[in-house]
């Protein structure tokens, strides 16, 4: 019997003590054989032979629950372990993701010139120096080529510092009519609050037949535009300076923040510049051999659309990644 109390303490697992349970208090067990010799105990000691079984059995029970519950413990604990949980590791299972909002910006903006029947062209990023200069009238020592704003390759390939070297390639590739809108990345040289190295440009061109086109048709595809962007504002052109537009204009909203009111986002003017365009530079048309015709041109920042739209009060917000600005777009 203190044979069968050693198996018990001797289990080192849960399933090596059910093999012992199963071996002392099972139906053929152990115990049920002692309990079976019983009937063959003659009568006057049976009663002490009985009490002296139960006794036994009662003591072996405790054993083993004892040993049952230290090792059930230890395995708990050793799950516990090895199924642990690091609870402050981001849980990004269940997240859904969202357009950014510089790509849903970029979308509303495209909607509105797909249903004026623009088409959407893109071209490569990396661009040579004719199709990012040249042709769009900025010759050499041109300010604009500024080793401080362009990122140049050895081999005198650069990043496109804006979106015009599609609306040159399409030229090149397609005759008039021309109805395009070129979306997409573009980069320069230089990182503020309010610059980043890389940033999203639309940029639009018509061209048609000589006098088909005018100024009045452009600004008031402009006007149309930024009401359909910004709602009930007041629009403004104010004449500017482009090399591949002559005349040029810059496009002020009323600021969307005080009404127009004057407050610190709109530098107490009331307005809000969002755009550049003009009549395309005879000088782009002679670059891509186009012969009697005229057109205009307009080009606008998403980042800046974005945060007017979003009310995102600082543009690097735009790009750091942090989830808490991203999830509000879901
Ligand atoms: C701005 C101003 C502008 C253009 C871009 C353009 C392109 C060709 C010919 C003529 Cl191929 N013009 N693009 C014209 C005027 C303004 O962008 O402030 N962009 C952020």
């Amino acid at each position: 019997m203190e044979n069968l109390e050693e198996q018990i303490i001797q289990a080192n697992s849960l399933d090596a003590l059910e093999r012992v349970r199963i071996e002392l208090f099972g139906k053929k067990g152990a115990l049920a054989v002692e309990f079976a010799k019983l009937k063959d105990v003659p009568g006057a000691e049976k009663k002490a032979f009985a009490e002296g079984l139960n006794t036994t059995k009662t003591h072996l029970q405790k054993v083993y629950d004892e040993c049952y519950e230290s090792l059930k413990k230890a395995e708990i604990e050793r799950l516990l372990k090895a199924e642990a949980i690091d609870v402050s590791l981001y849980n990004n299972l269940n997240a859904k993701g969202a357009l950014h909002p510089v790509m849903s910006t970029m979308d509303k903006i495209i909607d509105y010139f797909v249903a004026l029947n623009f088409s959407i062209e893109d071209g490569p990023k990396v661009e040579d120096d004719f199709h990012n200069f040249e042709a769009l009238n900025l010759p050499k020592n041109h300010p604009a080529r500024d080793m401080q704003d362009t990122f140049f390759f050895h081999d005198g390939a650069v990043l496109r510092t804006h979106t015009s070297p599609v609306q040159i390639r399409t030229m090149l590739q397609q005759q008039p009519p021309i109805r395009m809108i070129a979306p997409g990345a573009v980069f320069r040289k230089d990182y503020d609050i309010t610059h980043t190295p890389m940033f999203h440009q639309v940029e639009g061109l018509v061209v048609d037949a000589k006098d088909e086109v005018s100024f009045a048709n452009l600004k008031s595809m402009m006007a149309d535009f930024l009401h359909y962007m910004f709602g009930e504002v007041e629009v403004r052109f104010r004449p500017s300076f482009f090399p591949f537009t002559e005349p040029s204009a810059e496009v002020d909203i009323s600021c969307i923040f005080c009404e127009g009111k004057g407050c610190r986002v709109c530098s107490h003017t009331g307005w809000l510049e969002v755009l550049g365009c003009g009549i395309v530079d005879p000088n782009v048309f002679k670059a891509v051999k186009y012969k009697n015709v005229s057109g205009y041109a307009f080009g606008l920042g998403v980042e800046r659309f974005a945060m007017l739209l979003h009310k995102i009060p600082d543009l690097r917000m735009l790009f750091e990644g942090d989830t808490r600005l991203l999830e509000q777009f879901r």
